[in-house]
């Protein structure tokens, strides 16, 4: 690959026929079968920072800690990129209308980000899609191991918060620092300050050379960043909106997602009482505009309207707040109906 191969990656909208990316030189189009993206990582040259970078001990961005100044609390995560085998629709129903899906097979081999106890000692449930939740206040400091135990480069790239420079996680051709190409068996420490104004609903993604392609395949989280204090909602609920492409999985039809799987009784079932203060995190992790659509529910938007469909775009992220008044089994979904009848919703019980 061409060392300053950062300006001549495309990245179009990722239809039928249509360019995904460009890597190693090479344009990635996604009907041209399954996407090999290990046999294409190998050929993508080591940048040179990385190459030149102290390994030993694992962990060339710990040094970073000893500048921080004073502040919160230091959260600390462990976390890895490992394969993982993922079905898209385990009950092959859909509950919205009680139909079969009948697209024949649903699982793949899927990326997730897992995490691990302190020191990578044991796993603390399996790896996912998305990641686990990475959670601060204001003048917190975040620190995430990170350890790729994929067959490609791939790191750790955060929205919202604050980091410098070299903690961006994110590959820049020739001026690649080491956290922006992690490569396999290796361990990357990221440190994210949650300065002042960092408050927000975010996520987390991997950034590293074959960027997007690892992320199609699973590997994102969603981020919070809470006000110094702030009490936490009675119930609150974390929903990445995404897609599921042919050329990533290998499988019949495109799946529109919450989560990692799709339609009713798949996808998250949510749950919550009259009388909680219920929070939605939404988030879009694809190449498309969805909407967050809630039955029977309505929420203030920052500029003072009352909505029940919010539009977001890649990358968005948002938190809808209310007070929960109204019992019964609700839809939420994303109201663009392609996506709808493809698998985005699922059941929100208020009992
Ligand atoms: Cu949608």
């Amino acid at each position: 690959m061409d060392p300053d191969g950062i300006d001549r990656r495309g990245f179009l909208a990722l239809t039928g026929g249509a360019l995904i990316c460009t890597i190693a030189g090479q344009e990635v189009v996604a009907d041209e079968g399954k996407i090999d993206v290990e046999g294409l990582s190998t050929q993508v040259k080591v940048p040179p920072k990385v190459a030149a970078a102290d390994w030993r001990g694992g962990e060339p961005g710990i040094r970073r800690l000893a500048s921080l100044g004073p502040g919160g609390q230091t959260r600390e995560y462990w976390i890895a990129a490992e394969p993982v085998e993922w079905n898209i629709v385990p009950t092959h129903r859909d509950q919205m209308t009680a139909q079969k899906v009948k697209y024949g097979k649903t699982k793949f081999a899927a990326y997730g980000y897992r995490a691990y106890s302190a020191g990578f000692k044991a796993p603390l449930g399996e790896a996912s899609v998305p990641g686990p939740l990475i959670e601060a206040e204001v003048g917190d400091t975040v620190v995430v191991h990170f350890r790729n135990k994929l067959k490609a480069p791939v790191t750790m790239h955060p929205h919202g918060i604050f980091y410098a420079n070299e903690m961006d996680g994110a590959y820049k051709g020739k001026w690649t620092d080491p956290g922006g190409f992690v490569q396999t068996n290796r361990t990357f420490t990221y440190v994210w300050e949650a300065q002042e104004g960092t408050e927000g609903t975010w996520l987390y993604h991997d950034h590293g050379p074959m960027d997007p392609l690892p992320i199609f395949k699973g590997l994102f989280g969603p981020l919070v960043i809470r006000a110094r204090g702030e009490a936490r909602p009675d119930s609150e609920f974390f929903l990445g909106f995404h897609t599921w492409d042919p050329s990533i999985t290998g499988l019949k039809t495109t799946y529109y997602c919450v989560n990692g799987k799709a339609y009713a009784g798949n996808t998250p079932t949510l749950e919550a009482h009259v009388g909680q203060r219920v929070a939605f995190h939404v988030y879009g992790v694809d190449n498309f505009f969805h909407t967050f659509h809630l039955h029977g529910h309505r929420w203030k938007e920052p500029d003072g309207r009352i909505a029940d469909n919010k539009t977001f775009g890649p990358a968005d992220s948002f938190r809808v707040e209310f007070t929960e008044d109204n019992p019964g089994r609700w839809f939420y979904h994303c109201h663009v109906f392609q996506h709808l009848h493809q698998g985005m919703n699922g059941w929100y019980l208020v009992s």
